[in-house]
């Protein structure tokens, strides 16, 4: 038997796994207590990672749809050539932006495939690439962007060292943290309570996060700008602002004042439904705790004023004079500095394209998935024909789901990278495995530039890739050589692949990462050898690498010429401007639906196994008793919920951790139509929360999906039989 350490790939959390192997079966899987960062912690889906890889519906080979509509195998060689037959046709006939990309969440978590999406890209020649960046972070990529000229820029909480941590619109303690790498959030928050921190929650759910909370603000969805703008508002009238940090460091923060002022107490406490005292209070203790930080997340970055709200994260840490310093925000010293090749290779933008139909605008390099479905149903120039989707599942990612799913039977031609037959992956023609994470090496480049200490890791694979197995990067790479007729990638990629094969070298993603651990901040390009790091000192440090606690300072992350952090970007001051129209107009008393993220879900998939769906049904919506009384709703009966883009039946837990006029449920679900392939899945199928988020209603700074906060009526099932 073997013993294999291995960092889990499942969400952003990097918690340390140890898995006892006997040749290609996985026999045991634990936490393993010697991980630097997550010492000993792992969720359940970490311990299901074994059924995941033995789960037998997962593909092992290409697939091919066939007249039927079901699946038959297809070898590799085959798969690859009809797929560059059909595509270069396409492409041939109606130019690059017929084919479209979409690239799943997944991919965060995978190195060899983020390093290719650039590459695939840029054989393509398309404009028409989308990703789940519009339903996640992309709000939070565009502050960094125009506040300290790069989206990398992105500042983490000091969890293990804050004296107050404000959390806005996130549920850590399930999430285990995100753009905050953070395993045991839960442990850590804590931990922090018992230094004589203090925990604020701001979610209009009482959460498992606000459970632990020594105060639970419950707030109106989709007003969380207004009131974090408040907060600000309220240390300049109480004199707590910072005013040396903003004179040497900020640049607008005049204009920025002078718009504070249409925000006065009463007005937000209206708006938000958070009384003007609990706001002022809050304020007033974030300034005056020995260390804080505010931070926001999904909450924050799926509602209607998504950037203007994660701007205001910013800007009151920024206001309280809290960045850069210990236990506040601070930027993380990755031992892979990509940041800086992400600005060089043109990664880094925003608006330099819109999209055809809506025009909406792009965040580095991808269209806000909200238009996908109207860039295939539109005739034109530029129509997308044909699409490839790279560890997605839109369809139940995307909102309005049940329009994609339609949309997708339009295309002419479609890949799936992807090791599941399901609800999007099934319009494929081709659908394309790869071997799977843990049958290969692992290098965290993404999330160990967000983590709360600073940690150099490398995993080993945990059983053997077959022969016939190919890697997501593999895939990627040969469809690269075939649409671009070569080895073309990103510029910087371009010419390590152009140099290297005709010398018999290899280029593999971890080699290339080893590149950039030797030229980085603790590379032995640098530090005298003895000290610095490369692959070979990972390899040789199963449980990863301590490299100490988050180190103070900001500047060197600010890349605007003038080295300010820019409070007064155009785009922020439009945002302003819509918040205010929006604060003008009257509340119609709607329900709002909000989404819901459970310890045993991965998104929308990890539900074919049954360790992680056993036990009572999760996929329900929940709802505060007054408005169950209502609508004569008990708990456990059926409701009819209804939006703009649907109809369906949900049923119904009764609870008073809903805010009153709220409705809650988790997305990732509705199986249904997967059940042909994933038996376990389709006997928990559930609904699909995005068949009712509405795909017209977008953030209109940056074309954001709004996923919380979406006007529903609720009916009981019952009444609707009557009548
Ligand atoms: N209503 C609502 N909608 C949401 C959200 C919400 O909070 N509310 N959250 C949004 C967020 S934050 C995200 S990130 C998105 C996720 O949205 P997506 O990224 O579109 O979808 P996932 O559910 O992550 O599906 C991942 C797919 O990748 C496959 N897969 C898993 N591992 C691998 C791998 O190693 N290689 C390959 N090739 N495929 C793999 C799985 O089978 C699955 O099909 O959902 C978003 N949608
Ligand atoms: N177990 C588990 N862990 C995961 C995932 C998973 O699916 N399951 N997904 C991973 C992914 S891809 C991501 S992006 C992260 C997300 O990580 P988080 O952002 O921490 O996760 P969410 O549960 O979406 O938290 C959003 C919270 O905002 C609240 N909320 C909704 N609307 C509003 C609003 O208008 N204002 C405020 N203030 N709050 C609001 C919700 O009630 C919810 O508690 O989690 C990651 N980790
Ligand atoms: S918290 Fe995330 S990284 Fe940790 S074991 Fe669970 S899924 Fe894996
Ligand atoms: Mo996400």
């Amino acid at each position: 038997m073997n013993t294999v350490h291995r960092t889990c790939t499942l969400c952003e959390a990097m918690c340390g796994l140890t898995f006892e192997v006997e040749g290609d079966r996985i026999l045991a899987v634990r936490p393993d207590e010697d991980d630097v960062l997550s010492r000993g912690y792992a969720c359940p889906k970490g311990i299901a990672m074994a059924d995941i890889h033995h789960d037998p519906d997962r593909l092992r080979q290409p697939m091919r749809r066939n007249a039927q509509g079901s699946f038959d195998p297809i070898s590799w060689e085959d798969a690859f050539a009809l797929a560059e037959t059909r595509l270069n046709a396409i492409r041939r006939r109606d130019g690059n932006d017929a084919i479209g990309f979409y690239w799943g969440n997944p991919t965060g978590n995978d190195h060899g495939a983020l390093l290719m999406i650039g590459s695939l890209t840029k054989a393509l020649g398309t404009r028409n690439r989308f990703s789940s960046g519009s339903q996640d972070a992309n709000p939070r990529l565009v502050t960094s962007l125009y506040l300290y000229g790069s989206a990398s820029t992105i500042p983490v909480p000091d969890l293990d060292r804050t004296d107050y941590f404000l959390c806005i619109g996130a549920n850590p303690v399930v999430s285990n943290g995100s753009v905050m790498t953070a395993p045991n959030v839960r442990g850590r928050l804590r931990a922090m309570q018992k230094r004589g921190g203090t925990l604020v929650v701001v979610d209009p759910r009482r959460s498992e996060t606000a459970r632990l909370a020594d105060e639970h603000v419950s707030i109106r969805p989709g007003t969380d700008a207004a009131l974090q703008l408040a907060m600000v508002g309220v240390l300049v009238r109480h004199g707590r602002i910072d005013r040396a940090f903003l004179d040497a460091h900020v640049r607008g923060w005049a204009e920025i004042e002078r718009r504070l002022g249409a925000l006065t107490l009463e007005r937000v406490a209206e708006y938000t439904g958070v009384a003007a005292a609990t706001i002022e209070r809050v304020a007033l203790a974030f300034a005056e705790a020995k260390s804080a930080v505010a931070y926001s997340r999904m909450g924050v970055c799926t509602g209607p004023h998504a950037t203007l709200a994660s701007y205001a994260t910013d800007l009151l840490n920024i206001v309280a004079g809290r960045l850069g310093v210990a236990g506040g925000p601070m930027f993380p010293t990755s031992p892979f500095p990509l940041d800086e090749l992400a600005r060089r290779s043109g990664l880094e933008g925003h608006a330099r394209w819109t999209s055809r139909v809506g025009g909406l605008p792009e965040t580095l390099g991808d269209l806000p998935s909200p238009a996908l479905a109207e860039e295939i149903e539109t005739p034109g120039d530029g129509q997308v024909r044909a699409l490839i989707t790279l560890a997605g599942n839109p369809v139940l990612s995307v909102p309005n789901g049940k329009r994609l799913d339609r949309a997708l039977d339009g295309l002419e031609f479609m890949i799936s990278i992807d090791i599941y037959l399901n609800e999007t992956t099934r319009h494929a023609d081709l659908v394309l495995p790869p071997c799977w994470g843990l049958a290969d090496d692992h290098v965290d480049l993404l999330f160990s530039a967000l983590a709360v200490r600073n940690v150099a890791r490398w995993s080993p694979p945990v059983v053997e890739k077959k022969p016939d197995e190919l890697a997501d990067w593999e895939i990627l790479l040969e469809l690269t050589r075939r649409f671009g007729g070569g080895p073309t990638g990103e510029p910087w990629l371009d010419w390590m692949l152009k140099w290297m094969a005709p010398v018999g070298l290899r280029w593999t993603p971890t080699g290339f990462a080893d590149l950039v651990l030797r030229l980085g901040p603790y590379g032995d390009k640098f530090l005298p050898f003895s000290q610095g790091l490369n692959m070979k000192k990972l390899r040789a440090t199963p449980h990863g690498i301590d490299l100490g606690a988050l180190q103070p300072g900001h500047t060197h992350r600010v890349h605007h010429q003038d080295q300010r952090i820019h409070l007064d970007d155009d785009i922020f001051l439009r945002a302003f401007d819509h918040l205010d129209q929006d604060m003008a107009r009257p509340t119609n008393g709607a329900l709002v639906l909000i989404g819901r993220r459970e310890l045993r879900s991965i998104n929308s998939w990890g539900h074919n196994v049954p360790a992680l769906v056993s036990g009572k049904v999760r996929c329900r919506l929940h709802i505060h008793p007054d408005d169950a009384r209502e609508r004569g709703l008990a708990d456990g009966d059926t409701a009819v919920l209804e939006s703009r883009t649907h109809t369906g039946r949900v049923e119904v837990v009764v609870s008073d951790e809903m805010r009153p006029g709220v409705v809650s449920l988790p997305h990732g679900w509705g199986h249904g139509a997967s059940a042909p392939w994933q038996r376990v899945a389709g006997e928990h199928a559930g609904v699909s929360a995005n068949d009712w988020t509405d795909d017209r209603l977008v953030e209109p700074i940056i074309g954001q999906s709004i996923l919380n906060g979406v006007p529903v009526s609720v009916v009981a099932a019952a009444k609707v039989v009557a009548a």
